[in-house]
């Protein structure tokens, strides 16, 4: 890749900063954005993504579990959270639960990705015999369970601190945090869209107390709302600024809108010029992210294949049961076999590696 490679010589400068391994700054991030040069973008963010990871691109055998959405927050762009009471709530027991982990013991899952509402009144206890009993059933499992959202309403109701919260947690199995629940930090985003929800100082303070007690997480950016691309880069800032001080982020998740069955259905949620171009400023942008993923359920299978040329190095994995991007009309299929994650890739010119949670390499 040269310099004459580019559409935009607005990109040349960029380029340098690239090639010479250095920080992007906010308006390098806003000047991506606003580029319609999606393939110099493109180029970029690969020679990141290469430079990191080769021709590798990771997959992981795992498990979703939405055990319940019933929730507090009331979110205008979620079609999962129901009020308790209301139509389409719905909560899981403890032996339901154990009875979803059970029908797939044969299969050889590393992980149980594990994702609910705030529920009101459901007691502490309940989530840490979630995690014992899951642990009980498949002791080798890794149990990523419950966004930085979900931890801290846990503490508010257990009456415990986020890091009491999430050491009770930790000795009951939890091995690490999912990325959900950042949304957009923009404080005007979040008064029109979620005004009830943990603040993203709350959000980031999670993520902080959970890295310092030495637990992973991921990170997500919900997109293609209200929100403008400065606002997007901003939300990228904040977390490279906390990935400096931790380096407890493993992967940084963008999150297509679904706006079906939503508060915001009159929109139409993010082209495919803006998923591509989203995933590789992301990849340009969090220099000390490891990985940028592809959700292949938000994207669709076709779009994450793409993304693997556009800075992506993970598609996430077999999932096999997924309720929130479904519930907001999400088309794609519940889940993929391991075959079809591994030949999507090495049609992308990737070699698949399939990896377990914390990314060390399985079989
Ligand atoms: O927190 C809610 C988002 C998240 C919609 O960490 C929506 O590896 C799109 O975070 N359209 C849950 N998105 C999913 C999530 C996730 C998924 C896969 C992997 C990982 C990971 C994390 O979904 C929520 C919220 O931000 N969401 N409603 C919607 N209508």
């Amino acid at each position: 890749m040269g310099v004459n490679h580019f559409q935009d010589p607005a990109f040349y400068p960029i380029y340098e900063k690239v090639a010479a391994g250095e920080r992007l700054s906010r308006d390098d991030g806003c000047t991506l954005f606003h580029s319609s040069d999606l393939l110099g973008v493109g180029a970029l963010a690969q020679r990141v993504r290469e430079r990191l990871h080769g021709r590798q691109a990771f997959y992981i055998y795992n498990q979703h579990l939405n055990y319940s959405n019933i929730c507090v927050n009331g979110c205008r762009f979620c079609a999962f959270g129901k009020k308790q009471g209301k139509p389409g709530a719905y909560e899981m027991t403890l032996e339901e639960i154990f009875a979803r982990i059970e029908a797939r013991l044969h299969e050889p899952i590393t992980e149980i990705h594990i994702v609910g509402g705030c529920h009101p009144e459901l007691p502490f206890s309940f989530y840490l015999e979630m995690l014992r009993g899951i642990k009980r059933l498949r002791p080798e499992v890794h149990l990523q369970a419950f966004t930085c959202v979900e931890i801290a309403h846990l503490a508010e109701k257990a009456g415990l601190s986020v890091a009491e919260t999430l050491i009770a947690l930790k000795d009951a199995g939890l091995g690490s945090l999912p990325g959900g629940g950042a949304e957009v930090f923009s404080p005007r985003v979040r008064r029109a869209l979620c005004p009830e929800k943990l603040a993203p100082e709350g959000w980031l303070s999670v993520a902080r107390t959970a890295h310092r007690l030495g637990l992973k997480s991921n990170a997500t950016m919900l997109y293609g709302h209200l929100e403008s691309l400065e606002e997007r880069v901003d939300h990228l800032v904040r977390l490279r600024e906390v990935q400096d001080d931790t380096g407890g982020f493993q992967a940084f998740i963008p999150l297509a809108f679904h706006p079906q069955n939503t508060g915001l259905s009159d929109l139409d949620g993010p082209s495919a010029m803006d998923d591509l171009k989203t995933l590789a400023v992301s990849r340009l942008m969090l220099d000390n992210f490891p990985h940028i993923k592809a959700f292949w359920v938000m994207l669709g299978p076709k779009m994450s294949q793409i993304s693997l040329c556009f800075g992506v190095d993970d598609v996430d994995g077999t999932v096999m049961e997924e309720r929130i991007t479904h519930m907001a009309g999400a088309t794609t299929p519940q889940g993929l076999t391991r075959a079809q994650l591994r030949a999507l890739i090495r049609e992308a010119g990737c070699e698949p590696v399939e990896r377990d949670t914390l990314y060390r390499l399985v079989g």
